[in-house]
Parts: C-alpha cells; sequence; structure tokens
C-alpha cells in the first residue's frame, strides 16, 4: 500500500497559479489549491458562479492550469455529471470536480447535487463553505451560523443577525448513501490530504465539505485564517468525520470544547451579538458535541500511540 500524503510528500505543482484575485488570507483558495494538488494535472474543474469562479478565471485570462468549466448557479451536480458521462462515452478517466459555494450547495444547488448523489455519478463534489454568498455581496445563506450579520441578516431593532442555525448538509448527504463524504479544514493538512486521496481513490458520488474562512465576510484579519479554521474544530463549531460506505468516523476529536465565544469575539460578523445569543449558539453546539463524539466514545476507533502521535505531528505542520 502507498504512504499516506503529508504536506511534505504532496505533490508541489499548483494547479491553481499565483495572480489569482482573491482576497488575502482567503480560505477558499488555499483549500481550492491543496485538492487539485492531490488530484493532480489530469482534472477537469467546474465551478459556478462563486467567489472561486470570479477570482481563478475571468475570459480570456485563467489562473488555473487544467481545463475548467462553468456554465450556471445551480448546476454544480448536474454539470460534472455530464462532463463524467461524457469523458466515460470517449474512454477517458480524467478526474471530474466541482468546487461550489455553500449558496451554490447548501440552497439553489441541492437539487442537483442530490441528483448525482442519488445516481452515484462518477464525480467528485467539493463544497467551499464560507458561510454566506460572498461574491455578491455577503447574503445570508442555508450554511450561515446562527447570530451572524449578512447583508439580509442585518443588525438592528427588528433582528439582530441570522436567526436560524446552520443547515446539517453532511446528514443530507450521508441519507443518499453515498460511497464517500467528509468534512475537511484547511487547518488540519494531514486530515485535509487524507480525505481528498481517499475521495481521489474511490469511484461513485464522493463530497467533500470544506470550511472556507473568508476574510471579507467574515470581517477578519487575513492574518487569522488558520487560527479561526482551527478554533472552529476545537469549539465545535465544525467538526472533522468521514462517512464511507456508510460507516461514521470521527477523524479528529479536540481534548476539551473550546467556548465558543472565543470565536465568535475574533470576527465582525458577531460582534453585535448578546450575552443570550451566545448562549443560544453554544447550547446549539453541545447538542451538535454530543450527536458527533458521544458516540463515538462508546466504540472508539482502535489507533495506536505513534499512529495518534503522528497524526497530530502532521496536521501540526500546516499551522
Ligand atoms: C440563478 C442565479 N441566481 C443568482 C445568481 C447571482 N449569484 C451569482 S454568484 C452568487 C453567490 C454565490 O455564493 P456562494 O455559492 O456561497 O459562493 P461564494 O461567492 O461565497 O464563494 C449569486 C447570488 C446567479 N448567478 N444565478
Ligand atoms: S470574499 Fe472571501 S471567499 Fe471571496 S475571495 Fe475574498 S476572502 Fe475569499
Amino acid at each position: 500500500m502507498s504512504k499516506q500524503l503529508t504536506i511534505r510528500t504532496m505533490p508541489q505543482e499548483d494547479m491553481l497559479t499565483s495572480g489569482h484575485g482573491a482576497c488575502g488570507g482567503c480560505g477558499l483558495s488555499t483549500a481550492v489549491n491543496n485538492v487539485l494538488r492531490v488530484l493532480g494535472p489530469d482534472t477537469i474543474v467546474y465551478a459556478p458562479a462563486s467567489c472561486f469562479l470570479v477570482f481563478s478565471a475571468q475570459y480570456p485570462i485563467s489562473a488555473l492550469k487544467v481545463p475548467f468549466i462553468y456554465s450556471a448557479f445551480e448546476n454544480t451536480g448536474a454539470v460534472i455529471s455530464g462532463i463524467s458521462a461524457g469523458l466515460r462515452r470517449q474512454g477517458k478517466a480524467s478526474y471530474v470536480v466541482g468546487f461550489a459555494g455553500d449558496g451554490g450547495t447548501f440552497d439553489i444547488g441541492l437539487q442537483a447535487l442530490s441528483g448525482a448523489a442519488e445516481r452515484n455519478d462518477d464525480v467528485l463534489y467539493v463544497c467551499v463553505d464560507n458561510e454566506a454568498y460572498m461574491n455578491t455581496g455577503t447574503q445570508r445563506s442555508g450554511s450561515t451560523p446562527f447570530g451572524a450579520w449578512t447583508t439580509t441578516t442585518p443588525v438592528g431593532k427588528v433582528i439582530q443577525g441570522k436567526r436560524q442555525h446552520k443547515k446539517d448538509l453532511m446528514s443530507v448527504i450521508a441519507a443518499q448513501e453515498v460511497p464517500y463524504a467528509a468534512t475537511l479544514s484547511i487547518a488540519h493538512p494531514g486530515d485535509f490530504l487524507r480525505k481528498v486521496e481517499k475521495a481521489k481513490g474511490k469511484r461513485g458520488f464522493r463530497f467533500l465539505h470544506i470550511m472556507t474562512p473568508c476574510t471579507s465576510g467574515w470581517k477578519t484579519e487575513p492574518s487569522a485564517t488558520y487560527e479561526l479554521a482551527r478554533l472552529a474544530v476545537e469549539t465545535g463549531m465544525w467538526t472533522l468525520y468521514e462517512i464511507e460506505d456508510g460507516a461514521k468516523r470521527i477523524t479528529y476529536r479536540p481534548k476539551e470544547m473550546v467556548p465558543v465565544e472565543n470565536y465568535l469575539k475574533m470576527q465582525g460578523r458577531f460582534k453585535h451579538m448578546s450575552k443570550e445569543d451566545i448562549e443560544t449558539l453554544q447550547k446549539w453546539i453541545c447538542k451538535k458535541w454530543k450527536m458527533h463524539y458521544e458516540p463515538d466514545m462508546v466504540s472508539p476507533v482502535p489507533r495506536s500511540e505513534e499512529e495518534e502521535l503522528s497524526m497530530v505531528e502532521e496536521d501540526n505542520e500546516g499551522i
């Protein structure tokens, strides 16, 4: 069996080259670049309307070294399925990957996504989740967390930011019994690479859900991106797991839950939040924490101490 990738042994060739137009500190560009490094040059990329589309390729120039296709906002699942079918017909075996934002995945693209999953089409769907419709000016999506300011969940006398919690999209995907689905964080590069490699090696419908902090929409410092991604996991706002052929496995468990306030206070989008709203969010996280980590505690995944240590070391390499 080949050795698992680490950030030292991963392919170093960028498929998303420098000179693209993402904001400094953009988590999305890091996520896309690292997924593409693992997939390699024999890959066809689809992007719906989103930040990724805007910053990577505007006719006639492109920062991508691989073929890049764009059609409409709501179509990621359908278009990648079509590309995959066309390649199969021609006897070609390139990887087909769609990178869609949370707006294009949780909301407007859900129908096409669900169709591709139900047909078990041979594609990789990556949701790069910055928790709002960013390239059109920060409107709320089904992924925006409770309490967050967006232009459509303003802060004023009527409401104080978004009133609903983040949609549990992974459960929707898992219910469709796809061969592989996983959540990823750019602050856990070892875990990130293992999951992309695993998705690359499988056939059928594969789904990767990556949290991608956004300096502009989250109102954060570019230098805080990795710390935010890390804290999201430590607070329980983001959980790292994978579902392979129906079996769920937590891939990283924080030692103890960091209060969500530590995460919120680093971001301008939450700066108005009242004590009561922070408590509401904290209670929701506690419920989620129990749902994800408690069942795993009952039947832990056996790992040797060396394995555990080497995973922590690998994950720390990129921080
Ligand atoms: C059917 C349709 N509705 C609305 C738009 C306008 N639009 C383009 S991109 C976008 C937001 C994309 O948000 P998201 O998918 O979260 O990606 P992000 O920009 O955050 O990366 C919207 C509303 C569109 N192109 N097509
Ligand atoms: S708005 Fe956010 S997601 Fe879009 S390019 Fe800037 S940092 Fe990245």
